[in-house]
């Protein structure tokens, strides 16, 4: 095949939406479609003691909420789906926001009931700084909810952006019957699934067939008709460019635990999402279709698989063909390195990658030589743009509460801060550690983390600070004196760089009105140096 074509087939999107819309079920029934998974768990179906397959994380199964994004690949009609389930929480949102920026689309859920939620909003607003094509999906229609019309206007309304419905729900709740598909003229039938976990074949007609009213009744069939003669005259005729240029939703409804109008989701993500696009660097934009191979990292993890205690790097790459074993050109490090054991994900189970193309995103070993926001390439100093840093609001003091144990504490810091799920500072006259996060759900699963995977307890000291300023100056002196004048709030972070911490906003302005030689930065600008 050729490169080219290689990368035509392909379809890397994200998962986004408010908390509990159904994203990693979603995920579950897509990746049941692919045929990656023959059943799926169920989420928060602890009895069972199967769970979901992107909840892979032993918090995330226990809480049934997702607090990392993870990365799936699969096949369907001759596509290869790179596909990320993000965690909807917005303590949880860094991750979700440096996740948008390795896909080139996005499958927004909105639940029937609860409609666009706050933080549905926020990640659409994300998507839309980035022009990204974003597909609608309204789901749980098994349950009662807003009518259809009403959910259409409230995402005009809210998100500022235009829809075209391409299936139509009839009924929902109880009363649920199926979908109408208005590019195929065809109706999908619904019924309440005995089982859930597999694939399902629903049956389908023509929506003039006869035998459509006998099958949904008289009144849902004339509902029907209505909704039909009002979606025609209402609107246009769909514009695929108009999706692809992040300007218009096509919407379609179903049901993620049902399994209930995903496989039509599917079917047209594959047909209209776009192929991967190129990517900004700072020094010029790259082009899916270039044959050197360049790409970024934009998310580490530690402890994938507790048996082995790795620490994977994800990949994106943005052009050319990656082949394993080859050495590439790390950028911010200025030399060639081997990446070690590509793989490619399924959640738990993992397999080792033999090439990979533009699109595709890859785990690759790290032993701790990656940081977010790096760039690889062939020997080109490439920068890749936009993976957002972010600056933390809430901090704790780490109370050890086994003594003898403080050097497995700083191992697991040390790894988490790399990962990004938190930002460590020590201050510089006592030994103590600080944590800062932007979200306070981060801190639970670091303490949980340090626990579950460095074998720590520790406890988690509220302080009383709001935000971090790193300093600096152009003169050496002052800088020194300001530092020891403030040692008390003066903290070192990951890298050695002074941060001071504050509990005020005003404390800040004084600060910079009384030292006007030094700088204060939101953020400490430790991705590639560029952020
Ligand atoms: N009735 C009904 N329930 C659903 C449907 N889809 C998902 N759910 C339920 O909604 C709850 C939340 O589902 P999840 O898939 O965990 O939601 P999520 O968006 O991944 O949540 P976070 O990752 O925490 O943001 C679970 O109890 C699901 O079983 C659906 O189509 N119908
Ligand atoms: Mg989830």
């Amino acid at each position: 095949m050729t490169h080219e074509k290689e990368i035509r087939r392909r379809r890397t999107f994200a998962i986004i939406s408010h908390p509990d819309a159904g994203k990693t079920t979603m995920t579950e029934k897509l990746l049941l479609y692919g045929g990656a998974i023959n059943l799926a768990g169920s989420v928060k179906a602890k009895k069972s003691k199967k769970f979901a397959t992107s909840d892979w994380m032993e918090l995330e199964k226990q809480r049934g909420i997702s607090v990392t994004s993870s990365v799936m690949k699969f096949t369907y009609l001759d596509h290869e789906i790179n596909l990320i389930d993000t965690p909807g929480h917005q303590d949880f949102s860094e991750d979700t926001y440096r996740t948008l920026t390795a896909v080139d689309s996005a499958l927004m859920l909105i639940d029937v009931a609860n409609g666009v939620e706050a933080q549905t909003k926020k990640l659409f607003e994300v998507c839309r700084l980035r022009h990204t094509p974003i597909m609608g999906f309204i789901n749980k229609m098994d349950r009662d909810g807003k009518e259809a019309f009403d959910l259409l206007e409230e995402i005009e309304q809210v998100l500022q952006i235009a829809t075209y419905p391409i299936t139509w729900p009839i009924g929902s709740g109880g009363l649920f019957k199926g979908v109408y598909n208005r590019l195929t003229q065809q109706v999908q039938l619904y019924e309440p699934a005995m089982d859930r976990t597999k694939k399902l074949d629903w049956d389908v007609l023509p929506v003039d067939s006869p035998l459509l009213e006998a099958r949904i009744g008289h009144e849902a069939y004339q509902t029907l008709h209505d909704d039909i003669s009002l979606l025609e005259g209402a609107g246009d005729a769909f514009d695929l460019n108009r999706y692809l240029a992040g300007e218009l939703v096509p919407v379609f409804f179903g049901s993620a635990l049902q399994t209930f109008g995903v496989d039509t989701l599917l079917q047209y993500l594959v047909e209209m999402a776009p192929s991967p696009l190129s990517r900004e660097a700072v020094e010029r934009t790259v082009s899916a279709t270039e044959t050197p191979f360049t790409g970024f990292i934009f998310k580490i993890q530690a402890n994938m698989d507790p048996n082995h205690r790795d620490r994977v790097a994800f990949l994106r790459i943005c052009s050319g063909q990656f082949l394993r074993g080859m050495k590439a050109f790390h950028v911010r490090e200025k030399r060639h390195l081997r990446l070690g054991r590509p793989t490619q994900f399924m959640a738990q189970d993992r397999s080792l990658v033999d090439e990979a193309f533009a699109g595709d995103i890859v785990g690759i070993h790290d032993p701790g030589i990656f940081k977010i926001g790096d760039s690889l390439s062939e020997g080109e100093a490439l920068h890749f743009k936009g993976i957002p840093v972010f600056a933390p609001e809430h901090f704790v003091r780490v109370q050890l509460l086994e003594p003898l144990k403080s050097k497995q504490l700083n191992k697991g810091l040390d790894q988490l801060s790399e990962e990004g799920a938190v930002q460590v500072f020590r201050p510089l006259h006592r030994n103590d550690q600080y944590l800062g996060v932007v979200g306070v759900l981060q801190i639970d699963v670091v303490a949980y983390r340090i626990q579950a995977e460095y074998g720590v307890d520790v406890k988690m000291v509220p302080l009383p600070y709001t935000a971090a300023r790193w300093v600096s100056s152009g003169e050496d002196l002052k800088l020194k004196t300001f530092l020891h004048e403030q040692q008390n709030n003066v903290c070192l972070d990951s890298h050695g760089q002074p941060a001071l911490l504050l509990d005020h906003d005003w404390r800040l302005k004084f600060h910079q009105e009384r030292y006007p030689a030094l700088q204060f930065h939101t953020t400490s600008e430790m991705l590639t140096g560029l952020a």
